[in-house]
């Protein structure tokens, strides 16, 4: 059944909010569904989705929506950004009310499955008699699950590592491993990098406050690294691919990593409250159920590290290999939940 889906967006800062919008606009559209994508700021599309827009997706400016007459089967906002009060008023007005849906952060954390498909009854202001629901991406059964394409672990198998690296002027020397490095600034790079040092690594590095840092470096030995521009979104998850370890940060190439089945370090979203902390330990204590001991402590404290939460006095590269099969096994898990997609067409169906 093809539903007409408002989604709004607000870039606060980087790349996260229209990375997710964007994905989950281009997932709805490849099954059929219309959209219409509310932002305030489309600029970063154009490198993300140098491609254009695919059929069924209307990309439009956030103040438009105030003038809109009309409004979809379904409302998204995206990370509790707030919807114009016009818009709210029209929602109100429709004959059958629209499915109105708040999508979530992502994290591991057990209010997550507490939370997930609550609704908020609206009392008062333009939205009154309104009910919104709220929907949390997540990692077990009783959450929204993690935006996945159908046709996702198709592509992966068939990626030709060596024809793509070719293609972006990658030239990886043999016997040396790939890294890719997307972080915030982070002060522990110079150590990261002395924990990498003594096997042939080429650093491939996203545009950001680490190449700056990189050029007023010497590197380690066996170190190389070398400056990435800004990819499109298929192309990054190319890289992914392509790479023996990612370093990944924010929400979504997060859970793009996790996709691409590869050993990663995540730098989360650092909050001035330290809310971060507690979100990287819940993920952590999930993801590493079940690995042997040594593995998981020394994977813990590499992670704690890289996000300012811990010492880097004694740490070590865990096991590549021994990682490898755990990012294996865990992405496997992960493929058998509902991806977010299907979740939310579900609800709304449901509920409908
Ligand atoms: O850019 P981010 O740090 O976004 C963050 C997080 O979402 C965080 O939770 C949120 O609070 C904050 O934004 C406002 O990292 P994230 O989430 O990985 O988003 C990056 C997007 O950019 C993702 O969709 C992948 C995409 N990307 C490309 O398409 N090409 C590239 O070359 C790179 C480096 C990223």
């Amino acid at each position: 059944m093809e539903l007409r889906w408002d989604l709004f967006c607000r870039v606060i800062d980087n790349f996260g909010d229209i990375g997710v919008s964007w994905r989950l606009a281009r997932d709805l559209a490849a099954r059929d569904q219309q959209i219409r994508l509310w932002i305030d700021d489309a600029s970063a599309l154009q490198w993300m989705a140098p491609a254009g827009i695919p059929p069924r997706i209307e990309v439009l400016d956030w103040r438009d929506s105030l003038h809109t007459s009309e409004v979809g089967d379904v409302v998204i906002e995206t990370f509790g950004c707030e919807l114009p009060e016009a818009f709210l008023a029209l929602m109100a007005e429709r004959s059958v009310p629209p499915r109105w849906i708040n999508l979530e952060y992502l994290s591991a954390e057990s209010y997550v499955e507490r939370s997930h498909r609550l609704a908020s009854p609206q009392f008062s202001g333009p939205a009154r008699g309104l009910e919104k629901h709220f929907f949390y991406p997540g990692f077990t059964s009783r959450t929204g699950g993690l935006l996945r394409e159908p046709d996702l672990m198709e592509r992966q198998a068939k990626f030709d590592r060596t024809a793509w690296l070719a293609s972006q002027g990658i030239k990886r020397h043999a016997g040396e491993r790939l890294l890719s490095l997307f972080a915030y600034p982070n002060p522990g790079l110079p150590q990261l990098l002395e924990r990498l040092a003594g096997t042939p690594t080429l650093l491939l590095v996203c545009p950001g406050d680490a190449q700056q840092t990189l050029r007023s470096l010497t590197l380690p030995a066996g170190l190389r690294w070398q400056a990435l521009p800004y990819l499109s979104q298929a192309d990054y998850d190319h890289l992914l691919w392509a790479c023996d370890l990612n370093l990944v940060r924010g929400e979504d190439s997060f859970v793009r990593a996790q996709w691409a089945a590869r050993p990663m370090i995540w730098q989360l979203y650092p909050q001035p409250d330290g809310a971060h902390a507690p979100k990287l330990e819940a993920f952590l204590n999930l993801w590493l159920r079940g690995v042997e001991p040594g593995l998981a402590n020394s994977i813990r404290g590499l992670w704690r590290a890289w996000n300012g939460l811990g010492s880097w006095d004694n740490l070590t590269l865990p096991d590549l290999s021994a990682q490898q099969v755990h990012a294996e096994r865990w992405c496997d898990e992960l493929a058998f939940q509902a991806d977010l997609c299907s979740q939310l067409l579900g609800f709304v169906r449901e509920s409908g």
